[in-house]
């Protein structure tokens, strides 16, 4: 079965996706996401330029010679770019070899560990009033496990907000003791700090939040430097979970082997697909260190549900972020994916589950959009 076109298709439904599909001649059709938030267009130019020219006529079944092919011959390794572009051939090359198998991906992967996927979904508020509304309209939804933001990032969507390290430090355990005072002890809660603390601030942090019982502290510090975490480690039991910015294994390395975080929190879209991902949460496996996929909505339908699969196939599957796609993507990418009482679902479609409805994508075109930025209150540029 041999590779006979790669198209690469941006679409803006609600936000920017890239998505490769590669057509075998066999007419199998498979998908892969490419979505690399506020630098979409590097990975379409990686990929159509690059990439596509080289998958032609290749063999669809070869997954581990091709993403080795992708990786070492084009001798500059590693990188968000090139590995969200390797992700997407993986991705779309597991996607036909299990449509030709006619199975569900993750019965490939090694069958169903699990019956379901516990979620976590996203709640955030300016204050308590609001924080604690969100958090109920998360539970009448279904979630089982939430993360609580407030006053800073996940609240605002400004281009620019204004970061005050002292002050979220002073108010964020407050904010948990009222969130546990009012929802009870057993409800898993999470926070993202997203790489704004220095290693001492967030060993405070940590220690601070331990009567909350978290049920993990996400990206405390900018984690490229993993010997930071030793620090943060060393001084607190607060799970920690980090790498959703994180390409490929090398960058866990310390993290994993010296057992400094509890979660890894790479998406299969980022992390070089299935094929690198497994890697990765194998060795993590070794340490007892469990998977919490990063499942942001700049993470495609197509993306959140290879993570499904592998999540439902791995031993040591933690926690999966859904942060829920709005109508318009969901009519461009029907998903055979299900959420009910907390739990998702890849469903038993054959392959990933998930199909492109190229009209409805030609109806929502590409438009330029960046991440927002922190700065401090004298103007410093901070980490957002
Ligand atoms: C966040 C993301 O979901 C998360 O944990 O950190 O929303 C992140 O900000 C975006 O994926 C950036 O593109
Ligand atoms: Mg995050």
């Amino acid at each position: 079965m041999l590779i006979e076109a790669a198209e690469v298709v941006v679409t803006n439904p609600d936000r920017n996706f890239v998505t490769l599909r590669l057509t075998t001649d066999d007419g199998l059709v498979g998908l892969g996401d490419a979505t690399l938030n506020g630098r979409e267009q590097a990975v379409v130019a990686y990929l159509a330029e690059h990439v596509a020219p080289l998958l032609i006529g290749r063999d669809a079944h070869a997954i581990e010679d091709t993403w080795q092919f992708l990786y070492r011959g084009a001798y500059w390794r590693r990188g968000p770019v090139t590995m969200a572009a390797i992700a997407a051939v993986d991705v779309a090359l597991w996607d036909i070899k299990a449509q030709a198998a006619g199975m569900p991906l993750y019965q490939l992967l090694g069958g169903a560990s699990r019956t379901g996927l516990l979620a976590y979904g996203h709640a955030s508020g300016r204050d308590l009033a609001e924080l604690s509304d969100s958090i109920r309209a998360l539970q009448a939804a279904g979630f089982g496990a939430i993360r609580v933001q407030t006053g800073v990032y996940g609240v605002a969507n400004d281009a620019s907000e204004v970061w005050d390290t002292a002050a979220y430090l002073r108010d964020l355990p407050g904010v948990f003791e009222a969130v546990r005072a009012e929802f009870g002890p057993s409800l898993p809660l999470l926070h993202d700090v997203h790489h704004r603390l220095t290693p001492i601030q967030a060993a405070r942090l940590g220690r601070a939040l331990e009567p909350y019982d978290l049920f993990w502290l996400e990206d405390c510090t900018p984690a490229e430097n993993q010997e930071a975490l030793r620090l943060v480690r060393s001084h607190t039991t607060t799970p920690l979970a980090i790498g959703e910015v994180f390409n490929t294994i090398w960058d866990y390395r310390s993290l994993l082997q010296e057992q400094l975080i509890d979660y890894a929190r790479s998406s299969v879209t980022h992390a070089g697909g299935i094929s690198h991902l497994r890697r990765i949460l194998d060795l993590a496996a070794l340490h007892q260190i469990k998977s919490g996929m990063h499942g942001p909505q700049d993470i495609s339908p197509v993306g959140m549900a290879a993570a499904l699969h592998l999540g439902l196939a791995i031993h040591n599957f933690g926690i999966q972020e859904y942060a829920r796609h709005g109508e318009r993507t969901n009519e461009v990418f029907r998903q055979s994916f299900t959420f009910s009482d907390g739990l998702l679902h890849p469903g038993s479609a054959p392959g990933i589950g998930v199909t492109l409805d190229a009209d409805a994508a030609g109806r929502y075109p590409y438009q330029a959009a960046y991440l927002p930025i922190a700065r401090l209150r004298d103007g410093t540029l901070h980490d957002w």
